[in-house]
């Protein structure tokens, strides 16, 4: 099969509100980005994804579009997009954005005719239901913000359907106006001349049929996944795909909430039908507390993620394609979830964790700030929280009685979303060199040892060992295509992976723990080249360092 470019690309994601600011104003903009795009040429990356830039009345931080063809006002102009992308292409940067059309605003046109009467003729772009019989909501299905999917419009007497926030109504796949309406949207876009789409819980858009009740969880709802991989939605990727994306050489990945498996053979298969590729949560939710979910005490099980990760892996090659992250601006920061904080650690873990992703199959994705190894927010208030759906969740389990405030606070510290939202650390100066004004997150307190500036000065820092990962996928084919094999399934520390391509072959040896670790090197690798490490004495015979990495090449 001839090879896509994405294949062997690293995409690079910037969250606009906290990358950088240009004009005082405490929010990230277009113009901070343009004048921040030779950094990430510097590490290596391919290509960016832009999370929303669109209008919006920001009650998500953009994933709430009310002109999916205009700008957001504190992120600049249209003309600022179009010396953004020119600058981009110029260095060789491909863009491709973000796409949220599970949803709209409830301030989008579209909404605002559609509620104003049952007949309008936009009535049938979003899901309008009436109460049950007995005065009850038309389901019990819980909003991924918290409380049920449903909101009552007075001015109709029926409820509206919203996944996420209430000002987040879902639209109406099965109506084929809405489709011809999304398409021609995103058909302007790619004449711009954009390279892609990141498509918002594109798995969500085809609900089921008649929205059944579900089984209630802790919090009295049925998940809102029940509406993921409906009857509809591979029909619907396969329209979008004839009369829009196929037209262009295009990166496409699916954020699938709710994807197994199974399905993903479809939605990124090689065939190029429907998608390039998606994000799987499998991984993400590894863990997770197996009955209260991800609002609980974290459990490090190694042996899950493991077989999680393997498990994609061997199961998609060559009938899928894979994306491989740890960090994104919904997740907590992976150096604090499964490396270290500690001063002594805190680099030595990054790097291990970015070997680990960067050897597999698939195309990465590095989240600002993750080539820098940054870390977790120390949230002290529910006060400093500006993430909807960690207020939500929090405010309910609280309302319930399943948290206590501190336990609440110590979930933030670990879960929340605001802690990838915190804003980039570029240098030591104040507020990080992020903004002159008063930025919209606090930063770090770490921003004056972990930033960008001293790292781009350091030869060992985490950066340039995010740039050396990102340039070995390019020149070697045995990163792209070998095949996987995991080694030591059930150790509760060692993460240990081959790749083999022909006569060539890499051994990955991870040490996920702080303690040290016996590990004896199969034989045939003994005296392999090592072709990265992240320390820069070889280990001593039958032992691994804590968090230390390696990765063996052999031909
Ligand atoms: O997985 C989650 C948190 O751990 C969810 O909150 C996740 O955000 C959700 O599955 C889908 O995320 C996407 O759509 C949301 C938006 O808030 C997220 O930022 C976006 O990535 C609604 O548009
Ligand atoms: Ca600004």
């Amino acid at each position: 099969m001839e090879e896509k470019w994405w294949q062997r690309s690293t995409v690079y994601q910037i969250y606009p509100r906290s990358f950088q600011d240009s004009n005082g104003d405490g929010i990230g903009d277009l113009p901070g980005i343009t004048s921040r795009l030779e950094y990430i040429r510097e590490l290596g990356a391919d290509a960016v994804w832009l999370s929303p830039i669109y209008k919006s009345p920001n009650d998500d931080n953009g994933y709430d579009i009310s002109d999916y063809q205009d700008i957001m006002t504190e992120f600049g102009t249209m003309a600022d997009f179009d010396a953004m992308l020119e600058k981009a292409h110029s260095l060789g940067l491909k863009i491709v954005m973000d796409l949220v059309v599970n949803h709209s605003s409830d301030e989008h046109r579209w909404f605002v005719e559609s509620r104003s009467s049952r007949d309008n003729p936009y009535r049938d772009y979003y899901i309008w239901r009436e109460g049950k019989e007995d005065g009850g909501l038309p389901n019990n299905w819980g909003s991924c913000f918290g409380g049920s999917v449903w909101e009552y419009d007075e001015k109709t007497g029926m409820y509206y359907m919203h996944l996420f926030s209430k000002k987040q109504p879902d639209l109406n796949w099965d109506n084929p106006t809405v489709r011809d309406e999304v398409f021609r949207m995103m058909d302007w876009w790619l004449q711009k001349g954009i390279d892609g789409f990141r498509m918002d819980v594109i798995s969500l858009i085809s609900k089921p049929e008649g929205l059944p009740d579900g089984e209630p969880e802790a919090n009295g709802y049925a998940t809102f996944h029940l509406a993921a991989n409906g009857p509809h939605e591979h029909e619907y990727l396969r329209e979008m795909n004839r009369r829009v994306l196929s037209k262009y050489d295009l990166l496409t990945v699916g954020e699938c909430a709710g994807v197994t498996l199974e399905e993903a053979r479809s939605y990124a298969n090689l065939d190029g039908s429907e998608l390039s590729m998606v994000f799987q949560f499998e991984h993400m939710d590894a863990d997770f507390d197996p009955v209260l979910g991800r609002y609980a005490e974290q459990h490090k099980d190694l042996p899950r993620l493991k077989e999680v990760l393997s498990r994609w892996q061997r199961d998609l090659e060559g009938i899928a394609w894979n994306s491989l992250y740890w960090d994104n601006h919904d997740q907590p920061r992976v150096v604090s979830r499964y490396g270290s904080e500690k001063e002594e650690y805190r680099e030595t873990s990054a790097k291990m964790l970015a070997t680990c992703l960067h050897m597999m199959q698939g195309t990465p994705y590095v989240f600002q700030g993750e080539e820098l190894g940054m870390t977790n927010y120390p949230w002290t208030s529910i006060d400093q929280i500006n993430d909807i759906e960690s207020l939500g969740n929090y405010r309910a389990y609280l309302a319930k009685g399943l948290m206590t405030e501190e336990e609440g606070i110590r979930m933030m510290r670990r879960r929340s979303r605001d802690n990838a939202r915190t804003p980039m650390q570029w240098d030591a100066t104040k507020n990080a060199g992020f903004t002159t004004g008063t930025p919209w997150l606090p930063v770090n307190p770490n921003y004056v040892t972990v930033n960008a500036a001293e790292q781009l000065a350091r030869a060992d820092s985490v950066f340039h060992y995010y740039q050396r990962l990102i340039a070995l996928r390019k020149e070697m084919d045995v990163i792209v295509w070998g095949h996987y094999e995991l080694l030591e399934p059930e150790h509760p520390d060692l993460f240990v992976y081959t790749r083999t391509l022909g006569e060539e072959s890499l051994l990955v040896i991870c040490n996920f723990s702080e303690e040290e670790q016996t590990y004896k090197i199969p034989a045939e690798y003994r005296d392999s080249e090592v072709l990265i490490a992240n320390y820069d004495t070889p280990a001593p015979a039958g032992k691994l360092r804590p968090w230390e990495t390696l990765v063996l090449y052999r031909r």
